[in-house]
């Protein structure tokens, strides 16, 4: 299913209201880089992100070493970021 790409105005003021994550170089997706106390606080917010991906069917490329999480936000239907990133990148950063 396609959806809508944000523009380059929407992606800089998402940017803007999301400290922490940056673009990557092909403008397709934003990332950020999460430290953690330890292993636990770091996979039980795994875990809130997880339950977030499924409810709204919405996916995180990431990674995991020990108290560190990488996460990559792009919409593969949008081969870009859409309005799903940046609801995602929200949702997150509640969770912390
Ligand atoms: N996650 C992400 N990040 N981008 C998508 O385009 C996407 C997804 N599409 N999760 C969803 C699943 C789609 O493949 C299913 C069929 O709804």
């Amino acid at each position: 299913m396609s959806v809508t790409r944000l523009d380059s105005a929407a992606t800089q003021a998402l940017l803007a209201e999301l400290p922490g994550w940056s673009l990557r170089g092909d403008g397709k997706a934003i990332s950020r880089s999460f430290k953690f106390a330890d292993f636990n606080e770091a996979f039980g917010f795994m875990t809130r992100v997880a339950l977030y991906a499924d409810k709204h069917d919405h996916h995180p490329e990431w990674s995991n070493v020990y108290n560190r999480v990488e996460i990559t936000l792009t919409t593969h239907d949008a081969d870009g970021l859409s309005a799903r990133d940046a609801a995602m990148a929200r949702a997150i950063a509640a969770m912390l």
